[in-house]
């Protein structure tokens, strides 16, 4: 049986990752294709536990930035062995709102830490498996706060600094134009709008790998 597919779904809070993972999940089933989706930090319950320390302090202190890699990169480790390999290689189709990118976005461009080192322990942590497509919605940075802004308590990175996150929007089209793997899409639009772009290049994977088979 051929590999799965790996697409995760990046950007800044608010952009619509995960709407457009669930329309994204329903087209492809409606296609035939077995999906998997699942979101970082969580998807496993070491990670959702994870989760709650690294956005909320559940431990009653905030982790430090180097603890903060270090938990994100532990959340993956334990999603990848535990959860995308095993679809991947069952050949399902994994869907994650959020991934590696989100990791060289914030703690790279938005805590200064150093991209290189970053990449070579995410390789370590995710045995260099990497997504085959990169979705990132991009919005704007006002109408990325706007969007959140009164959903009730802010998490921890939501608190940061207007110049934080515009280091990490800034961040994530950096990524975006040194890789052919990320495409970029504008989620400033009409949902049906971006739900569409995003479809026509997860159509044109499907097609390859149709063909492929054929
Ligand atoms: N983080 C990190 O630092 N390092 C890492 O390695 C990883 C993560 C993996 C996780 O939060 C936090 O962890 C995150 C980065 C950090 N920081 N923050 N904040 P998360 O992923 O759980 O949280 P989030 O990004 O804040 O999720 P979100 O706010 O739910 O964003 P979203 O999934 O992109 O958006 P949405 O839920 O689809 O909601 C979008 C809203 O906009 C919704 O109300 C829509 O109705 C509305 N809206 C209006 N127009 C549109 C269009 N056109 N499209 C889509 N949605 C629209």
């Amino acid at each position: 049986m051929a590999r799965g597919r790996f697409i995760t779904l990046e950007g800044p809070e608010g952009a619509g990752k995960s709407t457009h993972l669930a329309l994204l999940a329903e087209r492809l089933r409606a296609a035939g294709v077995p999906v998997l989706t699942t979101r970082e930090p969580g998807g496993t319950r070491l990670g959702e536990a994870v989760r709650a320390l690294l956005q909320y302090d559940a431990a009653g202190e905030a982790p430090t930035p180097t603890a903060e890699l270090l938990l994100f990169l532990a959340c993956r480790a334990q999603l990848m062995d535990e959860v995308i390999r095993p679809a991947l290689e069952r050949g399902e189709w994994v869907l994650s709102d959020r991934f590696c990118d989100s990791t060289f976005a914030y703690q790279g461009y938005g805590r200064g830490m150093d991209l290189a080192e970053l990449k070579a322990l995410n390789r370590f942590a995710t045995h260099a498996w990497k997504p085959d497509l990169t979705v990132l919605l991009d919005i704007p940075e006002e109408e990325s706060r706007a969007r959140v802004a009164g959903r009730g308590r802010a998490d921890r990175f939501e608190r940061e600094q207007d110049a934080f996150h515009r280091r990490v929007a800034e961040g994530f089209r950096a990524l975006a134009k040194g890789s052919a793997r990320i495409l970029r899409i504008d989620s400033t639009g009409a949902r049906e709008e971006t739900a569409r772009a995003i479809w026509a290049a997860v159509e044109t994977l499907l097609q390859k790998e149709r063909d492929h088979d054929a």
